[in-house]
């Protein structure tokens, strides 16, 4: 039996992580049975992140890597009946995702004063009363660090925004009018554009990416549409 590691529902998404929704989505998506487990904290992943999974035995971090494993050990193939132009174009939309927008997103969440303290800064509320200042303080400070040496840091909150809605632009002229990113049915990707999609766009959290995001409707439909297929309590909930 799969079970998923750093699941759970946060700030009006499925998980605060949007990493974990992909990962969460696309075991959905698989069809496999599987369970979440507890402790889902980076610091117990096998790479220090969340998601992870552990499958008789194997305990395995990282999104990509995870899709890989379900793909070839139980063969399933999330991009059935895609081209090889669109698989290709899949994985451009989710480098993007991930090592782009992600950042902005970061900065969005962790790094306005008004976001961290309703989000983020919630995350260490159960850690002894003594040293949870501390742990806060300096988590926070390792992730301004992080987004510094990514590169996206060294630029000032406007500009990170505007590099931000431009992955946003990008990601909705992808979509298009087409009910997922490459037709008329989910393939592995949409996973992950919904993720991003649906962490930027949650109304829990303010700023200039969710302004960005909330400018394409199609990008609404899109997260409600797939927020219905995989996550009707969520999306009943919202509605
Ligand atoms: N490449 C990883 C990225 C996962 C990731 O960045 N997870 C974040 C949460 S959104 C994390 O656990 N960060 C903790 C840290 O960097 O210490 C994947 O695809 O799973």
């Amino acid at each position: 039996m799969i079970t998923l590691f750093g699941f759970g529902p946060a700030f009006g998404l499925p998980a605060a992580s949007p990493f974990a929704i992909k990962t969460d989505l696309q075991l959905k998506m698989s069809g496999l049975p599987y369970a979440y487990g507890e402790g889902g904290i980076p610091q117990n992943g096998p790479k220090g992140k969340i998601p992870w999974i552990e499958d008789d035995g194997l305990r395995l971090g990282d999104s990509t890597f995870i899709r890989d494993h379900l793909e070839k050990k139980y063969g399933v193939d999330l991009d059935a009946g895609l081209t090889r132009e669109q698989r290709a174009r899949a994985w451009c939309v989710e480098r993007m995702l991930e090592d782009h927008l992600y950042w902005a997103m970061v900065q969005e969440r962790w790094l306005d004063d008004a976001n961290f303290a309703k989000g983020p800064a919630t995350f260490f509320d159960r850690m002894p009363e003594g040293m949870r200042d501390t742990v806060r303080r300096e988590t926070r400070e390792r992730v301004k660090n992080t987004v510094y040496a990514q590169g996206l840091g060294r630029h000032s909150p406007a500009e990170i925004a505007d590099l931000g809605a431009r992955s946003i632009a990008s990601l909705a002229v992808q979509i298009g009018d087409k009910p997922y990113l490459m037709g008329d049915k989910p393939c592995g990707a949409d996973a992950t554009a919904f993720a991003f999609a649906v962490s930027v766009l949650t109304p829990f959290f303010n700023g200039p990416l969710r302004d960005a995001a909330c400018l394409y409707p199609n990008l609404l439909s899109y997260t409600g549409r797939t927020m219905q297929l995989y996550y009707p309590e969520i999306a009943t909930k919202a509605a």
